[in-house]
């Protein structure tokens, strides 16, 4: 089996929207060949009617299930009513969304954007902020420390501290004021902290791209008594690993871990809208003044209430729990599989992944298309690892259903 006999067992149909998307689309992704029209909780159904469980989630963007009804009314109800003011006016939501999130996760302020990159620019331009008027690093001079493999997005910034080539490679000029540590290294972050005009310290509490990294136990605690021992600001991109994913509301709550500057974005909205936050304290957050910052649709009264409806089903419908449990179970299971094509299984709560071992470069592609043959969507991540990452409601009888398809595909690549 290879890509090209599994492609030609693609329908008429599906091949239709393939080559649509080839010829108008711009070429900057490489999708699995599997076209979706339909969503409902853990399942994704394709345009033939095939139906397939969903270990992508959107990039942990549909934590709650596709289309969770909680949260689809609530999109309905206030689409019909208000979705846009703008920043220019005010509107009867953003307050009662900023009192909701900030009690939510018990911060001073909330400064709403979109994506998550957005949220991710908003944390670096605000550290800086606090660095000059607060901290009183010399104008032009406030350095950001970052993780290599870090993944925070895509803008020119950001890119500018990636060390993936496929990222920023002959994207240049970059922006400067970053510094490029080791991740899981507490002592060289000790270290990069010495320079007195440190701002903060920009980190992934499980890189998410990388593989699903997950640093050793205490290395965010360390971080953050090194950063409060410096005066620099522990910031938390919490975008992918956040709202549940883990086990735990925050993958900084497993090491009691309170970031100063905590980045949230993806499920914030149940993979309805963009939408993203950042949150802080008052002696951070109010560094910024009118005019300062902003953006057109951030903080907008569509987002507002569907958050706050996509926060809410988190904790009544106990997804970080659920989460814990069916992640162990997960990765029990498939370390149970003994597959001598399965050289780790790695991760935390339902945010997962398996590192490929194969003769095959291929190998995980393969994979993921036995899978898709099988009816389970994921997708590989640097050659030989593939995420598994099911929506946070996944039960336990689905979960070891969908264990019977990995295994099932695994024969394939073990022949
Ligand atoms: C793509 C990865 C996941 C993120 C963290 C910020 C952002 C992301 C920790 C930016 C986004 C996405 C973007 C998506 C692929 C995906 C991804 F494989 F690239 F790393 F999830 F694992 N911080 N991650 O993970 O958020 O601006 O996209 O809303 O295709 O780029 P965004």
């Amino acid at each position: 089996m290879d890509t090209i006999s599994a492609q030609s067992a693609l329908t008429d149909t599906s091949r239709h929207y393939l080559e649509l998307e080839e010829k108008y689309g711009a070429h900057n992704y490489h999708p699995l060949p599997v076209v979706l029209n339909r969503g409902a909780g853990v399942y994704v159904w394709d345009v033939d009617g095939k139906r397939y469980y969903d270990y992508l989630s959107g990039y942990s963007a549909v934590n709650q299930g596709h289309c969770h009804p909680a949260i689809i009314d609530s999109l309905i109800e206030q689409a019909q009513r208000l979705t846009l003011t703008s920043r220019a006016f005010h509107s009867d939501l953003l307050g009662e969304y900023a009192r909701f999130i900030t009690d939510y996760f018990r911060y001073d302020k909330v400064l709403p954007m979109n994506t998550g990159v957005e949220a991710v620019e908003t944390a670096i331009k605000l550290c800086r902020r606090w660095g000059y008027q607060v901290k009183g690093i010399p104008e032009n001079k406030a350095k950001i420390i970052v993780c290599a493999d870090n993944f925070h997005g895509r803008t020119s910034t950001v890119i500018s501290f990636s060390t993936d080539p496929s990222s920023n490679s002959r994207f240049g000029p970059y922006m400067g004021g970053f510094e490029i540590i080791p991740y899981n290294d507490a002592e060289a972050l000790g270290r990069a902290l010495q320079d007195k005009n440190t701002a903060g310290f920009l980190v992934e509490p499980i890189q998410g791209e990388a593989g699903v990294v997950v640093p050793d136990e205490g290395y965010l605690r360390k971080a953050k008594e090194y950063c409060e021992q410096a005066g620099v600001l522990f910031i938390g991109d919490e975008i992918q690993t956040g709202l549940c994913r883990t086990g735990l509301m925050l993958a900084c709550d497993h090491e009691q871990v309170r970031p100063d500057i905590l980045i949230l974005g993806k499920a914030l909205s149940g993979g309805v809208l963009p939408v993203s936050a950042v949150l802080a304290d008052d002696d951070i957050m109010l560094t910024i003044r009118p005019g300062e910052h902003g953006s057109t649709y951030g903080g907008n009264p569509l987002a507002c209430k569907v958050a706050m409806t996509a926060l809410s089903v988190l904790k009544e419908e106990k997804m970080a729990e659920n989460a814990a449990v069916m992640g162990a179970l997960l990765r029990k299971e498939l370390n149970a599989l003994q597959s001598p094509c399965i050289e780790t299984v790695r991760g935390k709560g339902l945010l997962n992944a398996i590192v490929i071992r194969h003769s095959n470069p291929a190998a995980a592609w393969e994979l993921c298309m036995a899978l898709r043959e099988n009816g389970l969507l994921a997708k590989p991540t640097h050659g030989d690892k593939i995420r598994l990452a099911p929506p946070l409601i996944i039960t336990r009888e689905q979960l070891l259903d969908s264990v019977g398809i990995i295994r099932e595909s695994l024969k394939l690549l073990e022949k």
